[in-house]
């Protein structure tokens, strides 16, 4: 089983490439920002209070988020081949939930870091903008993200560094050779 963390600054291709790692591997996806932005599709109170943090382009509580992965973890069929984790963790605390969450079932994870240049995540999301109408893809709101990312998200490279389980790939290439880069990695890390 290969459990992968898809990390990355808004709009570097996390919610892409994970599509393509469930059409060639079988594994399971939790999109954390998906599971969101569901929330928010159905008026409840919650979705409320989430919507208000994500327009704004800040982001939502680690315990909040604890409670949808120990769900989600929970209820992973027993024949799964592994769980791609796309946006999720955020934030040093989450990289920490989730190792101790993994290990109550003897998992662990490997993190995959799509590194692309700012003003290419700028411009894909005013492109993604155009067509999804997703409120947090607006000028104002991308550069308020990606400084969220910087300080909030970037350091969890560093823990999974320490743990001797991160791989950078180079997010800037189109969606093809970004995958191709990934399924070496993955290719490689699943006979260990
Ligand atoms: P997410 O839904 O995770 O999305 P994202 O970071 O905006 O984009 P992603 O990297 O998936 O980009 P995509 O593939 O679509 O997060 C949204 C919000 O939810 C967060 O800001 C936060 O508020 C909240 N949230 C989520 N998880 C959280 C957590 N764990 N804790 C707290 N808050 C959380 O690509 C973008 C565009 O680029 C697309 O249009 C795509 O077609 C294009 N593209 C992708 N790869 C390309 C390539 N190689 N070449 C050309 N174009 C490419």
């Amino acid at each position: 089983m290969l459990n992968i963390i898809l990390s990355g600054a808004p709009g570097s291709g996390k919610g892409t490439q994970s599509d393509l790692l469930v059409k060639k591997y079988g594994l399971q996806h939790l999109s954390t920002g998906d599971v969101l932005r569901a929330e928010i599709a159905t008026g409840s109170a919650l979705g409320h209070q989430i919507d208000a943090l994500i327009s704004k382009g800040n982001l939502v509580p680690d315990d909040m988020m604890y409670g949808v992965i120990e769900n989600y973890i929970a209820s992973l069929p027993k024949d799964c081949k592994g769980t791609i984790f796309d946006g999720y963790p955020r934030t040093v605390a989450q990289a920490a939930a989730l190792t101790h969450l993994l290990k109550k079932y003897n998992m662990d994870a490997i993190m995959i870091d799509l590194l692309v240049d700012e003003q290419l995540l700028i411009q894909r999301l005013i492109d993604r903008g155009k067509m999804s109408g997703r409120a947090d893809d607006n000028l104002n709101t991308i550069r308020h993200r990606i400084a969220v990312y910087h300080n909030q998200t970037e350091p969890i490279a560093h823990y999974y560094l320490h743990k001797g389980n991160y791989f950078a790939v180079n997010g800037n290439q189109t969606m093809a050779d970004v995958f191709l880069q990934i399924m070496r990695i993955v290719d490689r890390e699943s006979k260990k």
